[in-house]
């Protein structure tokens, strides 16, 4: 199978790192949704990244469907807790990382697709907000359950991690004086471990390994 978009996209990023950490074999084209606009059209009209081809042919959309697949071919491997309360602690960290994700996304388009004098400032007001809101939850539910170091690192932490990676790296103003070091320490960890290593944040191309 294929995956489609550019490792600088956290959503794209949480793919390639958790195919790896699955097992699962793939290709990695790192098409922008921008740059290489009718080059992504070609492989899915809708130009979404990540986008994934699958074997036979079917084209996936969206970080969190196209994980569901993954996690479904690769059973038994999974990146979620199979217990109940686990799963729900997992469940509730992936949806204020995304969230997170998705506000500091707008902000970025905001800031770098918006002609300066059509930014509105309290939308980005209200986006950066939500965003700390987000950061400020997920700083809590770590400090009650940090990972542990010593077992392959989960899917919450996965979209946790490269989610801050991604807010530190683009918008590193709205993060830089904000205290959150049980987020700092998990991005430090997980950004040692090889899958991240092999799906750097950037324009490259997944490496995997040897
Ligand atoms: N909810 C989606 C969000 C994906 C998303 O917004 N990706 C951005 C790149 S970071 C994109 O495709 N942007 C182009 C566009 O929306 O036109 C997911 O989880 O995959």
């Amino acid at each position: 199978m294929q995956l489609i978009g550019m490792l600088d996209s956290p959503y794209v990023r949480r793919v390639a790192i958790s195919l790896q950490l699955l097992g699962l074999p793939f290709e990695h084209r790192s098409l922008s949704v921008f740059r290489t606009f009718e080059q992504f059209r070609a492989v899915n009209p809708v130009v979404k990244a990540p986008t994934l081809v699958c074997d036979d042919g079917t084209v996936l959309m969206d970080s969190t469907l196209i994980l569901d697949y993954a996690e479904a071919l690769a059973a038994p491997r999974s990146l979620m807790p199979s217990g109940l309360a686990q799963r729900q602690a997992a469940l509730r960290s992936i949806g204020l990382a995304l969230a997170a994700c998705e506000k500091s996304v707008q902000l970025v388009y905001e800031r770098n697709l918006r002609p300066p004098e059509k930014q509105h400032e309290p939308w980005a007001a209200r986006v950066i907000g939500q965003m700390h809101a987000a950061y400020a939850q997920l700083e809590a539910e770590l400090a009650g359950r940090p990972p542990d170091r010593s077992r392959q690192i989960g899917a919450a932490d996965v979209t946790t991690a490269v989610t801050w990676y991604f807010t530190e790296r683009m918008l590193p103003g709205t993060v830089k004086d904000a205290a959150y070091p049980q987020l700092r320490a998990l991005s430090a960890w997980a950004e040692q471990l090889p899958e991240f290593l092999a799906a750097p944040y950037g324009d490259g191309t997944v490496r995997p390994r040897a």
